[in-house]
């Protein structure tokens, strides 16, 4: 008798799949004629159909056949602000006018009419303008997202939208992980007062969000228009002594050394990086902060200058991509759509996009027990339209995701 059928039947298992696992340091993993099988949520077998321990049938009640369709483990977006009122169209209009996203930001747009839109919504109405953008993204194959504040910019209103954000999760049957960026902007209240907003954060927004229990991490704005790298560090060394982990909005617009200053702090990820130089790739490799690469910000934008990719590789940074959907550069529902960007637009192969939407991107947010599909790991999985991990990347948009599964069980018998 096998040992999976001491233990009972396994709750599901999907036979006859092309299985991407992730699993090995490099490439996708994948495995030809492959079988899926979990029990309470977790993998119990991801291999090979010849390597099953019994036929089909004895191992499990519920088997289905994937008629030799990619199987990959659930997209993990470790980058996004979908929690916010209103939007930007508007300013999509100025840009094409020839407005840069700096001069909006000075005059009074960019985050700033986002934080008003926001702090106008109560808890109730924050959660259903958030919804249709969470239910997209899940549409798309994600099953777990990271979501973060920056658009209350005071504690009432960042604990609201920390709360909307894990309310999103436990409503919709994924995992959302949630990150403090109370140091996001500066609001109207403290304008001319930079330094006082950040005093602010660190002494009393940082202990009560931590004290709350509702982030997982802690971010900031490294930028010209937004947090010095002396006001950042300020706030890293808050988010460490209250044990919070951090990442950094680095480089994106400007090479502040933002990189390596997440790096010293040992931070999960440091975010768009298109500025980033040789020293901040390095230190990013010694201290294995993963490089999150953010295409639709470039796209928005308009970018021109591209992250390090080369220097990213020859070091051996893990490399993540995400949607970073905002309402100001990156109005981007789709992590798929994020990852045909990266390989458009930054030439990363379709290999590097997957696994930076899967294993990298779970490492960004500090999550060992998923993005990839191996016995133990959460049985979160998605079985695709399609027959190849290229074809996740080289299709523009449309619906791919046939069956996204969390902990084993088809979001379709979730709630909301
Ligand atoms: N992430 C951000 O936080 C800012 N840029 C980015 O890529 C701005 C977000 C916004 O304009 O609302
Ligand atoms: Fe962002």
């Amino acid at each position: 008798m096998s040992k999976q059928a001491d233990s009972g039947l396994w709750d599901g298992l999907v036979v006859d799949c092309q299985l991407a696992t992730l699993v090995g340091e490099q490439g996708v993993g994948l495995i030809e004629h492959a079988a899926i099988g979990w029990k309470d949520g977790r993998i119990m077998f991801a291999d090979a159909m010849s390597a099953l321990p019994d036929q089909p049938q004895a191992l499990s009640d519920r088997v289905e056949s994937a008629q030799r369709k990619l199987v990959t483990p659930g997209l993990i977006d470790c980058h996004t602000h979908l929690v916010f009122g209103g939007n930007r169209a508007h300013e999509f209009d100025l840009r094409l006018q020839g407005a840069s996203y700096e001069a909006i930001a000075r005059a009074g747009g960019g985050i700033a009419s986002t934080v008003s839109q926001t702090r106008s919504l109560d808890d109730d109405a924050l959660l259903a303008a958030s919804m249709p953008r969470t239910r997209a993204l899940i549409a798309d194959g994600v099953t777990t997202l990271e979501i973060k504040s920056g658009y209350g910019l005071d504690l009432e209103n960042e604990l609201k939208m920390l709360r909307v954000a894990r309310k999103l999760g436990s409503q919709l049957g994924i995992d959302v992980r949630t990150t403090f960026l109370g140091a996001h902007a500066v609001p109207v209240e403290f304008s001319g007062r930079q330094d006082a907003y950040v005093d602010l954060v660190c002494e009393e927004m940082l202990p009560a969000v931590a004290n709350s229990g509702l982030a997982d991490a802690v971010d900031a704005f490294c930028e010209s228009i937004g947090f010095t790298p002396a006001q950042t560090r300020r706030v890293f060394e808050c988010a460490r002594s209250l044990g919070l982990p951090v990442k950094l909005h680095a480089d994106q617009l400007s090479d502040l050394g933002g990189a390596a200053l997440s790096a010293e702090f040992a931070g999960l990820s440091a975010d768009h990086i298109e500025h980033t130089n040789l020293d901040g790739v390095r230190a990013m490799a010694a201290a294995g902060t993963v490089a999150v690469l953010l295409p639709g910000a470039f796209y928005a934008l308009r970018d021109t200058q591209l992250p390090p990719i080369a220097e990213l590789r020859e070091h051996g940074v893990p490399i993540a991509v995400a949607t970073d959907l905002n309402p100001g550069t990156s109005p981007l529902l789709s992590l798929r759509l994020a990852m045909n960007m990266a390989c458009t637009l930054f030439r990363l192969t379709p290999d590097e996009a997957l696994r930076g939407t899967t294993v990298n991107a779970a490492k960004a947010l500090g999550l060992t027990d998923r993005g990839r599909l191996a016995s133990g790991m959460r049985a979160d999985f998605v079985i695709w339209n399609v027959g190849k991990p290229a074809d996740l990347c080289y299709w523009i948009g449309g619906s791919l995701a046939e069956k996204v599964f969390v902990r084993g069980e088809p979001l379709s018998r979730w709630p909301g």
